[in-house]
């Protein structure tokens, strides 16, 4: 689990990054989409998943909303993403295997996006965040 050194360090990052929280959100979910097809089979409904689509940049707006809701509960994911989990659980029926997939891309863009920032130390301690989120979105599945 977290440590408060890493808790320090999400934040650190977090408040670098979340300007182009936007930007990170699309690339991110678009890389999912294009990396991962298998993923595109959850979002059917949208009449355009292309990178510039109005859907996919809302959905990601979302997305990205839901990491900001984890940094502010960073002490208890659990129950800062109850009602996130309930919803991909019940409602949109989502695997949980795919929370990982999407955190693959959005560690990949935060690198791309910001090569200086993200250091080994940033890394580390952001990759053990995701996965924290991903544990806490799967805890309704059960
Ligand atoms: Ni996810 C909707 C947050 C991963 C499929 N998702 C949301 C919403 C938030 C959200 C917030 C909006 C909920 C609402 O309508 O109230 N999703 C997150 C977060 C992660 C995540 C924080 C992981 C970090 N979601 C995923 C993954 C998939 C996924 C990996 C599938 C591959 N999510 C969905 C779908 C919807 C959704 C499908 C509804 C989209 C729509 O527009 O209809």
């Amino acid at each position: 689990s977290l440590t408060e050194k890493d808790k320090v360090a999400i934040k650190e990052l977090w408040k670098k990054i979340s300007k182009s929280s936007d930007t990170i959100g699309v690339e991110a979910v678009s890389r999912l989409l294009n990396v991962y097809p298998q993923t595109k089979t959850y979002f059917t409904h949208w009449p355009d998943n292309k990178p510039g689509s109005t859907y996919l940049k809302a959905h990601a707006k979302k997305v990205m909303g839901g990491i900001a809701l984890a940094v502010v509960n960073i002490d208890d994911l659990t129950g800062g993403l109850m009602e996130l989990s309930e919803k991909h659980a019940f409602t949109l029926r989502v695997d949980p295997a795919n929370f990982k997939l999407l955190n693959h891309c959005i560690l990949v863009v935060i690198s791309m996006l910001f090569p200086n920032e993200f250091s080994p130390e940033y890394h580390v301690a952001f990759d053990k965040f995701l996965a924290g989120v991903a544990v806490a979105l799967s805890e309704k599945y059960r």
